[in-house]
């Protein structure tokens, strides 16, 4: 489907001019006196909902990626075979990290950059592990089990792959880094609540926002993409993302409605959330905005009713969702200049 929006529009006074544009421009062509020919960016490409889907079922088919775990070291190797057949430049970043409650955890942030020699970037992020406690499950019985983090981990980085096989196929005006960060989702679990959850959270980013992956590591901005894929997901402004980068949060909103997803991004304020995109705004400094769900009617969590139980699994990921957040992410990397 093209988007006409954003098909490059050379603007014609004259029905002499109109035909010119319909038998088409040769590329050394240059424009009659009085025509105007204004470039545009490129063209948006469709973003394949079905394809995302794929990616998500693929994480979720190696089991719990908890840290240090078999699933988790397979579908590490996968996104790192994923990102390089995309044609990405990829580089890991492994570490051991140590968690609130004293392990040292293997970390890997895995991180694929697309024209890596473009000065003009933008940064794309979502995390990749999955909790080993489903501690919000209703049923105290599953609280030590892990989940399969189809919404709360895969979601984010199967909307990513897809953005990824786009961008192979269409080159954007800029350099795009997608990186997929390890061991957000280790925060102290609900039922230790003597313990200090504080800093305990999305030990990835803080590693990679105080030692990035290349020196003097810039972007233009940041977005970051968590639990991306649950049926009828609300995406208000997350409190820090308006606080810290207030001119992306609209210019994303802003996009998601130009392209007919407004009833997923209500432009109406949400909470605020300790995410991925803390360390990058506040260490690494670069202004970044989180896409992520607040559900009004949902009981067990803001966050959707699987949030952190055994229900976090395929059969409540909507491919409806991951169009919505999938294109909207498209249109905004292929407006930038
Ligand atoms: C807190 O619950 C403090 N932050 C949510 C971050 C998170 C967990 N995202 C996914 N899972
Ligand atoms: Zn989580």
């Amino acid at each position: 489907m093209i988007n006409l929006r954003n098909v490059c529009l050379f603007l014609f006074p004259t029905l002499g001019g109109l035909l010119a544009c319909c038998g088409g421009m040769g590329k050394g062509d240059v424009p009659k006196t009085g025509e105007t020919v204004q470039k545009a960016a490129v063209a948006t490409p469709s973003f394949n909902a079905d394809s995302a889907y794929r990616y998500v079922e693929e994480q979720v088919a190696f089991g719990p990626r908890t840290p240090d775990s078999d699933a988790h070291h397979a579908c590490g190797d996968w996104l790192v075979a994923q990102l390089e057949a995309f044609g990405a430049v990829v580089t890991e970043q492994c570490d051991k990290v140590t968690a609130f409650d004293g392990k040292q955890l293997p970390m890997r942030n895995i991180i694929g950059a697309f024209q890596p020699d473009n000065r003009k970037r933008i940064l794309l992020c979502a995390h990749w592990d999955c909790r080993p406690w489903a501690d919000n499950d209703p049923d105290k019985k599953n609280h030590h089990t892990p989940v399969d983090g189809a919404n709360d981990g895969a979601s984010g980085v199967g909307v990513l792959l897809e953005v990824a096989r786009q961008i192979q196929q269409t080159q954007p005006s800029i350099g795009v880094d997608i990186i997929f960060f390890d061991v957000e989702d280790y925060g102290v679990p609900q039922f230790l609540p003597e313990v200090d959850s504080e800093g305990s959270w999305c030990l990835g980013s803080q590693y990679w926002a105080s030692s990035p992956h290349v020196p003097d590591y810039n972007a233009r901005f940041g977005i970051l993409l968590d639990m991306v894929g649950g049926k009828d997901a609300t995406f208000f402004y997350e409190g820090f993302s308006k606080h810290y980068a207030p001119a992306i949060a609209d210019k994303v909103w802003e996009k998601a409605h130009q392209s007919g997803f407004g009833q997923y991004f209500p432009k109406q304020a949400g909470g605020y959330v300790t995410d991925d995109h803390l360390p990058i705004n506040r260490i690494a400094r670069i202004p970044c905005i989180d896409i992520i769900p607040m559900m009004v009617d949902c009981e067990l969590s803001s966050f959707g009713d699987t949030w952190h139980t055994v229900n976090d699994n395929m059969e409540h990921i909507d491919r409806n969702t991951l169009k919505a957040v999938g294109q909207t992410v498209l249109e905004v990397i292929y407006s930038e200049k």
